[in-house]
């Protein structure tokens, strides 16, 4: 039986539905939107007690944590390079961006709140948006300089699931900090998102919905 992940286009969802890819795992989508109701039905609230995407049905089981059902899945399928041995080298820093990426994400969302989500201008806070750009940019360097070394990915050995968490999040990021001042991320992020298994999990779950622009300026202060 193929794994059904509950899902929005765009959202941390991907995450799951990209590695589901690049494992070759079939799955079945079922989609949500963030806005229209969708998350609150009983159904859906009987599978992620937050009313958030991602949920997976997998294995007898709904797991609905991104960053715990990449483990899982790294865990419990064999045949792949995604995640580094328990005890190796690299373990602890694959783990680091594997968490890293939600850091990064709860910014993004809180972007995602002021710039798309709150229906009227007074209920948004331009000093709210001017802090978490920049503490999402401050985030962001992290990225920037562990490439510097000239690595591909974010392990020295290679892509990994660490990837898998961070690609959808950069993008997310890129509509609100420039990434002129970030050139090895961007071109990281063209580089992941060259992966086929990427272009077929975007594919598989069609055109996000909620952005409708490229970058998002921050308001003029006093606006
Ligand atoms: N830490 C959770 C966060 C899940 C999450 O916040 N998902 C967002 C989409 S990216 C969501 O479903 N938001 C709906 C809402 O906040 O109502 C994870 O990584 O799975």
């Amino acid at each position: 039986m193929s794994a059904v992940l509950h899902s929005i286009a765009g959202s941390r969802s991907f995450r799951v539905n990209w590695l589901l890819h690049e494992l070759g795992e079939a799955v079945e989508i079922v989609p949500y939107q963030i806005m229209d109701g969708s998350l609150q039905k009983p159904d859906f609230k009987s599978m992620s007690p937050a009313r958030r995407v991602p949920a997976l049905e997998i294995d007898g089981r709904v797991l609905y944590e991104s960053g715990a059902i990449v483990q899982y899945l790294c865990e419990t399928r064999g045949d792949h390079n995604l995640m580094p041995e328990v005890g190796s080298e690299e373990r602890a820093e694959w783990l680091q961006w594997l968490h890293y990426a939600e850091t990064i994400a709860a910014g993004i969302q809180n972007l995602n709140m002021q710039h798309l989500f709150l229906p009227k201008d007074w209920m948004k806070s331009p000093t709210v948006m001017g802090i978490e750009t920049k503490r999402l940019a401050i985030a962001l360097k992290a990225v920037e300089s562990a490439l510097s070394d000239g690595r591909e990915f974010l392990l020295v050995s290679g892509f990994s699931a660490a990837d898998v968490m961070m690609g959808f999040t950069l993008e997310s990021a890129s509509r609100y900090v420039r990434f002129d001042s970030y050139p090895l991320t961007a071109a990281y992020l063209r580089r992941i998102q060259a992966r086929p298994a990427y272009k077929a999990a975007q594919d598989a779950e069609g055109p996000q919905q909620f952005y409708t622009q490229d970058f998002y300026d921050l308001p003029e202060q006093g606006a």
